[in-house]
């Protein structure tokens, strides 16, 4: 392990103005959102999609790297690049998911824990020498529901970020661990608070046990707001306070950096969030952005629409959102800005 390398790679990672963007979907995942806007979920589909996305000009301005998925990483542009070779060229960081997605709980009806530990040691070998991939991804999911999460699931998932992170550091790949609560049901935003900061103080226990270093370590949260159905909806002022207190209250000051998923949340909604956190005072971490759906979604069904015509205009919007979230990296966002957006 060299911790100078992983050092850099983190602090890369959520250099100033910079997120990430999260284009790891499992071919499961990409067929929900290809079945949403009417494009067949095929392998050359997916590949084409994942050109426009990888290739827009000037992104990578706002994007410091972007995730991976195992067929994406083996897979070329129409040009006949490798995909991470597309990416490292532009000066962005190629990244894998590497678990393999999660399963029931035994004996935790309601409650998963996310597998994919198994010969994970070769997997990171081949994708860091035959791909050049210099972070990875791990996400685990948290239900809040009747009774859930349980410390069972919550310990569980823990451990396992604890010794895919630990996998990772030792071949100088820059984990990033994503305990992602779901925004799912109609809780309160004080229910979502207890299970993210059960889950995140859980996790950096389970961190240390297995001498994970910080400083080369990216955390992927969810942010603190209350369930998609509930009576009462989140303000962003709430959201971007609540979430920030989670974290000063779960998180250790050593980490290099937070970058935070969507979770179904809407695009602008996802980029007024995170732009009201970096206008709070003395957060101890870069808080940048790891988004599929809200920064994807524009850009997927302007492509879905006319896949071969529209490459242009779908990397506009792209483009422009990638933008308008590296603005919010730096509290220099406003809804304003949206008015000046062309697709
Ligand atoms: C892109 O979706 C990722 C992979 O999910 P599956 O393994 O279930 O296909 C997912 O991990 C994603 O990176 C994060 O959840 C962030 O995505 P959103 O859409 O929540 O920003």
């Amino acid at each position: 392990m060299n911790t100078d390398i992983l050092k850099k790679t983190a602090k890369q990672i959520v250099a100033s103005g910079k997120g990430i963007i999260a284009a790891d979907e499992s071919n499961p995942t990409c067929q929900k959102r290809f079945d949403a806007v009417g494009v067949a979920c095929t392998e050359e589909n997916r590949r084409a999609y994942r050109d426009m996305l990888l290739t827009t000009e000037g992104l990578e301005h706002y994007v410091s790297g972007v995730i991976l998925y195992d067929e994406t990483i083996r897979q070329r542009s129409s040009t006949g690049e490798r995909f991470p070779d597309v990416l490292t060229k532009k000066g962005m960081l190629p990244g894998i998911k590497v678990d393999i997605g999660a399963k029931d709980l035994a004996l935790h009806s309601g409650e998963k824990v996310t597998e994919g530990l198994d010969g994970l040691r070769e997997r990171l070998a081949e994708y860091k020498k035959t791909y050049g991939a210099m972070f990875a991804k791990w996400r685990a999911v948290i239900t809040i529901g009747d009774g859930i999460p349980t410390d069972a699931c919550i310990h569980a998932n823990a451990h396992a970020m604890a010794r895919y992170a630990a996998l990772c550091q030792e071949v100088d790949i820059v984990p990033i661990v994503e305990p992602e609560v779901l925004i799912d049901g109609n809780h309160m935003i004080e229910a979502c608070y207890e299970a993210t900061e059960k889950t995140l103080k859980k996790t950096f226990e389970e961190l240390a046990g297995q001498d994970v270093i910080l400083e080369g370590t990216i955390l992927k949260a969810s942010m603190v707001i209350a369930g998609k159905k509930a009576a009462k909806q989140s303000s962003v002022e709430e959201v971007a306070r609540e979430t920030v207190r989670c974290l000063k209250a779960s998180v250790p000051s050593d980490l290099a950096g937070v970058v935070f998923l969507s979770g179904g949340q809407g695009d602008e909604q996802a980029t007024a969030n995170l732009n009201e956190m970096n206008k709070l005072e003395g957060v101890p971490w870069p808080l940048s952005f790891s988004y599929a759906r809200a920064i994807q979604n524009p850009a997927l069904k302007i492509w879905a629409a006319d896949t071969k015509g529209n490459i242009g205009k779908a990397q506009e919007a792209l483009l422009f959102r990638s933008k308008m979230n590296s603005l919010a990296t730096m509290g220099k966002y406003s809804d304003d800005m949206e008015k000046r957006r062309t697709y």
